[in-house]
C-alpha cells in the first residue's frame, strides 16, 4: 500500500525550481515534502532560499542542509508547500492541528503559489468536522474562551502530554468545535474581532494548487 501523504508531499516538491524562495510547511505530510526538497538540494545542487512555518520544520530543514533564511532577506515567496486538516470544495482550509497556524498564515500571505498537500481523508464537502484551532494570548484567555464559546462551539484549551500546549510564539490554542461551518469567511471575521485572538486556522481563498494522495498510489492535482 502506498503512503498517500508521502506521494502528495513528493509530488509537491517536484514543482520546486532552482533559485526559488520556498515556504516549508508543518505536519506529517509537509515532512515528506521537506525530505524530498532536501534530497533534491543534495542530488541536483538546487539553490533555494527557504523559510519554515515552525521551529520543528526549521530544525528538520537544517538537518537536511536546506538553506533557511529570515524575513530580512525574504519579502515574497515563490512556492509554499503545506498541509491542512480539512479542505472544502472551494479549497478553503482548516489548519493548525499541528499548532503552527500563525506562522503558516503569515507565510501563506506572502506566497505567490500556495500548494496544499493532503491525503484524501482531509477533502470534505464543508469545513467544521475537525475542530477549528484559534491561537490566543495567555493574558485573559479564560475570557477569550467565553467569547468564542458564545459563538456556539464546544471549546477546549489544547494540552500536550498533560501540559498546556504553548505555540512557537508563546501563545495558547483554543480548539473550537463548530461541527459545521456554513460561512467560513464571516466566521473568520467574527473571530478576529474578539480581543485576545491572535489568529484562527481558517485559510480562505489562499490555495492555488491542491494535491491529494490516495492509498491506491494515485495523485490528484487540482
Ligand atoms: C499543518 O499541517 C497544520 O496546519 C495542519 O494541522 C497539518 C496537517 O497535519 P498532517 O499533514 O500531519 O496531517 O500545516
Amino acid at each position: 500500500m502506498n503512503n498517500p501523504k508521502k506521494i502528495a508531499g513528493e509530488k509537491a516538491a517536484s514543482f520546486i525550481k532552482d533559485g526559488m524562495t520556498v515556504g516549508l510547511g508543518t505536519g506529517s505530510t509537509a515532512f515528506f515534502a521537506i525530505h524530498k526538497i532536501g534530497a533534491r538540494v543534495k542530488e541536483e545542487g538546487l539553490k533555494l532560499k527557504c523559510i519554515a512555518t515552525s521551529i520543528e520544520s526549521e530544525n528538520l530543514a537544517k538537518e537536511l542542509n536546506i538553506p533557511i533564511f529570515g524575513f530580512e532577506e525574504i519579502k515574497e515567496i515563490d512556492i509554499t508547500i503545506d498541509g491542512a486538516d480539512e479542505v472544502d470544495k472551494n479549497f478553503n482550509l482548516i489548519k493548525g492541528g499541528g499548532g503552527a497556524l500563525l506562522r503558516e498564515k503569515i507565510i501563506a500571505y506572502i506566497t505567490k503559489h500556495y500548494i496544499i498537500i493532503v491525503d484524501e481523508t482531509k477533502h470534505v464537502e464543508s469545513l467544521g468536522k475537525f475542530h477549528l484551532p484559534v491561537e490566543v494570548v495567555q493574558f485573559g484567555w479564560q475570557r477569550t474562551f467565553d467569547h468564542l464559546q458564545n459563538l456556539g462551539c464546544e471549546i477546549k484549551l489544547r494540552e500536550k502530554n498533560k501540559e498546556v500546549f504553548i505555540t512557537d510564539n508563546g501563545n495558547y490554542i483554543l480548539d473550537c468545535n463548530f461541527k459545521k461551518i456554513e460561512n467560513p469567511e464571516s466566521l473568520q471575521t467574527t473571530i478576529h474581532n474578539i480581543p485576545g485572538v491572535v489568529e484562527c486556522g481558517l485559510f480562505i481563498n489562499r490555495t492555488n494548487t491542491l494535491i491529494i494522495g490516495k492509498p491506491s498510489g494515485e495523485i490528484e492535482v487540482l
